[in-house]
């Protein structure tokens, strides 16, 4: 159901707890993930979203996580006097006091609509990045006090990028042969830099880092800001908060927003790393950050950078030689293209560490020594 106004979309949203009478369904945004709508009625706006059963099995469960960790969040905003209704997610619950609508072939799920809100895909101005860092950090922040058992883990291994290279080596055995032959390059690519699947893997496993309640999914657009001041508002998407580390948090954000091209540009020319942008996200994330980050997790920052780039190249290129069965397509070969700039992006990574590390530890000292009043 892509179209607008389908009378069956009408349909499911009716049966949530919405206020007003439907005026309009349309598709909106640009997620990777689920179908996403936005529903206007005569009184507000929703989001209503199709979970895509093979990614969801257990939606309800999914759903229970999700609300409980808005509710936290909603605590931590409230007692700062801000507005939970525009600073997180509220789900809506169906008029038969569940979380989710279940048809023949999916669930469905409504969330209010943060209004005045933007979704920025691309980076126009540096500041952004900065905002969007510190609004990370402190997402982190507002959940370092919520039990990562209470979560339910919807993709097991999530960023387990050592089982993402064993995903990655079956998708070897069962690709089609004119699949393999178009991505040689990138394949060898994958092969040559394996090392870069185990480091964080084995800190987490061996303590070095700690397990934290993380985002997982920390792109431009999973994080919305205000239409009037420009300030940073509300991280969204929460179907990925799940234990982890904020090393990869960041480097998530870092991969997507210090690219100077889409994610999926075909002309690998314009894929540049940004360094001016780099600088302003370790600002701001290391400001939303300070109340729990640890020196261990600071020194990987970095590295959780380049860990996140080369897991996204895989899935990417994992997907396809497996014909493009998770991420969701509009052309032939996007994600192979999609795969190219992040490797594009980890080749500009690997040289650049050292100066990067460099930078996120100057950026420390300087809020260091503003809250010591130096
Ligand atoms: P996906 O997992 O497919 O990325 P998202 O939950 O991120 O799905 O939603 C897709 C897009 O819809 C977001 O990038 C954002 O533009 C918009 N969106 C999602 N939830 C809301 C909301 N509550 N209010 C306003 N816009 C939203
Ligand atoms: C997906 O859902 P979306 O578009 O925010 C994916 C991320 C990838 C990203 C790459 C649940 O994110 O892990 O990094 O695409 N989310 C899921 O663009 O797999
Ligand atoms: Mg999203």
């Amino acid at each position: 159901m892509k179209f607008s106004n389908e009378p069956r979309l009408f349909e499911i949203a009716a049966g949530f707890a919405i206020e007003g009478r439907i005026l309009s369904v349309v598709p909106y945004g640009n997620g990777h993930i689920h179908q996403t709508f936005r529903v206007v009625t005569t009184e507000k706006a929703y989001i209503l979203q199709r979970l895509n059963p093979l990614l969801f099995p257990e939606p309800e469960k999914l759903m229970i996580s999700i609300v409980g960790v808005c509710e936290h969040l909603r605590g931590k905003i409230l007692a700062r006097g801000g507005n939970p209704l525009r600073e997180t997610l509220t789900p809506v619950p169906t008029k038969t006091a569940g979380w989710l609508i279940r048809d023949s072939e999916a669930s469905w799920r409504v969330f209010r609509f943060i209004e005045d809100s933007v979704c920025h895909e691309t980076i126009d101005d540096t500041d952004l990045f900065r905002k969007v860092g510190e609004a990370l950090g402190r997402f982190t922040s507002d959940l370092s006090d919520y039990d990562p058992g209470r979560l339910y883990v919807n993709f097991p291994g999530f960023h387990d990028t050592p089982a993402r290279f064993r995903q990655f080596l079956e998708a070897m055995e069962k690709a089609e042969k004119e699949r393999i032959d178009g991505a040689g390059t990138e394949i060898i690519f994958v092969l040559q830099n394996e090392n870069l699947a185990h480091g964080l893997a084995e800190d987490l496993r061996d303590g070095i880092l700690p397990l934290r309640v993380v985002h997982n999914d920390t792109k431009l657009n999973n994080v919305l800001f205000d239409g009037s001041s420009g300030r940073a508002l509300a991280v969204i998407d929460f179907d990925t908060i799940m234990p982890g580390t904020p090393c990869h948090d960041f480097g998530d954000a870092i991969r997507f927003g210090c690219n100077l091209a889409t994610e999926d540009e075909p002309d690998l020319s314009k894929v540049r790393f940004s360094i001016e942008r780099f600088r302003a996200f370790a600002r701001g994330y290391l400001r939303g950050s300070r109340n729990f980050l640890t020196e261990a997790e600071r020194l990987r920052l970095v590295s959780g950078a380049l860990t996140i780039t080369y897991e996204n190249g895989l899935r990417f290129l994992t997907d396809h030689l497996v014909g493009d069965r998770y991420y969701r397509i509009d052309r032939p070969g996007q994600n192979l293209d999609r795969c190219r700039t992040q490797f594009r992006m980890l080749e500009a990574m690997k040289t650049l560490k050292t100066r990067l590390e460099t930078i996120v530890e100057d950026e420390y000292q300087k809020i260091i020594s503003l809250e010591s009043g130096g």
